[in-house]
């Protein structure tokens, strides 16, 4: 199945409008050409620098500007950030991403820190994603040099709608970002949030600006808001399930190769929504007590999802060979958490 870049809103609402019985079909017929159905991705996040931001994301509880009950912290320490990311390891995720809540990326000790910190996950054998806002070219290249596996950045939503969500940056400065981490060979996790007031053309112009990148996005996250008291959109009425699977298989129709990640929202989920997120062909979740700053479903019942569904965890090399452009073979250094260093 060859792969297009040159999908049109037309096209993609018609598939995401498709009976829902006619789309999984579809979006199944696609997953099972390009990974294998009973493989899900574990990734495990850590925000290693929270809150305090000065951007005005409306969806986000780490902006300056909200009143959320956020307290600003400092970048984590390298040793606490590798001792979660052993942890993340033993509990079978082969992905850490690091969040920080920066507008761009900084310059000097804390950027060195974060090399280090990425130096540290890849050492572990696991892939490295980070998530630092907007990066320049030199940003770009050390990350690849550090052995980033995939950097995220997010284009949220359609560019039309895009202002009524932020007003401190625009949609092509995010593009930008994009086409530098491409350039350094990162590979790209870029996504969006539904649920915050767009319209269903929104949703798939989003993901007609994704389809047309060259190449498509190593990694899709799918993200339904969590609405945070105390930001702009904490009175949004929850996402339908329905919605979150019509977006992840139309996702996976578009993007045949993308690893796609059902992403926060999944403690709003029934088991039996997220199994039908899996059968319209997501293949990755944030596995970990914790996303950034809110609440994810707990290990233990992420792992019997798994183990009833009869899912298994993908393993760091295992992930579609596209994702890297380096080497991602060095798994010799296991990653040896002390039970007593890991939180229950
Ligand atoms: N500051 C960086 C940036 O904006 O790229 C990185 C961190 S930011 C928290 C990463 C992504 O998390 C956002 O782009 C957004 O898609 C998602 N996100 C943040 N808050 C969310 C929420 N309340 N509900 C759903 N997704 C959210
Ligand atoms: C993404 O698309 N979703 C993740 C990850 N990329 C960095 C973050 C979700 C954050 C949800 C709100 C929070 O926990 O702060
Ligand atoms: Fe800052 Fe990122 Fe949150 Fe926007 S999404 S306020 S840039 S941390």
């Amino acid at each position: 199945m060859e792969l297009r870049h040159d999908w049109t809103v037309a096209e993609v609402s018609a598939i995401h409008d498709l009976p829902i019985t006619d789309l999984v079909h579809r979006a199944q017929t696609v997953h099972r050409a390009h990974h294998a159905p009973d493989k899900v991705q574990l990734c495990t996040l850590l925000s290693v620098k929270t809150g305090g931001c000065p951007e005005d994301c409306a969806y986000c509880p780490q902006s300056a500007r909200h009143r959320s009950n956020l307290t600003a912290e400092k970048l984590l320490g390298l040793e606490e950030v590798l001792v979660a990311a052993k942890c993340a390891k033993a509990s079978g995720a082969s992905r850490f991403c690091m969040g920080a809540a920066w507008r761009d990326a900084k310059h000097g000790a804390q950027f060195d820190e974060v090399l280090a910190m990425v130096r540290g996950v890849r050492d572990l054998g696991m892939e490295a994603c980070a998530t630092l806002g907007m990066l320049d070219d030199e940003q770009a290249k050390a990350l690849a040099e550090a052995g980033l596996t995939a950097y995220n950045h997010n284009l949220d939503t359609s560019r039309e709608f895009y202002g009524s969500i932020v007003t401190t940056r625009t949609y092509d400065e995010r593009l930008l970002t994009l086409d530098r981490v491409t350039k350094a060979g990162i590979g790209v996790c870029c996504g969006g949030i539904i649920g915050m007031g767009e319209s269903i053309t929104d949703r798939c112009r989003m993901l007609v600006t994704l389809a047309r990148m060259t190449p498509h996005p190593s990694s899709v996250p799918v993200n339904a808001l969590v609405p945070v008291e105390g930001t702009p959109l904490e009175l949004r009425p929850p996402v339908d399930p329905l919605e979150l699977v019509r977006m992840i298989a139309t996702a996976r129709i578009v993007m045949p190769r993308a690893m796609v990640r059902l992403s926060a929202g999944r403690e709003e989920l029934s088991r039996e929504a997220q199994v039908l997120c899996f059968l319209a062909g997501a293949n990755s979740i944030f596995y970990g007590d914790k996303l950034l700053t809110t609440g994810n479903p707990d290990v233990e019942a992420d792992q019997k999802l798994m183990r009833d569904a009869g899912l298994t965890p993908l393993r760091a090399h295992e992930t579609s060979l596209h994702e890297h452009g380096q080497s991602d073979t060095h798994d010799h250094a296991p990653g040896h958490a002390h039970a007593h260093d890991c939180a229950e």
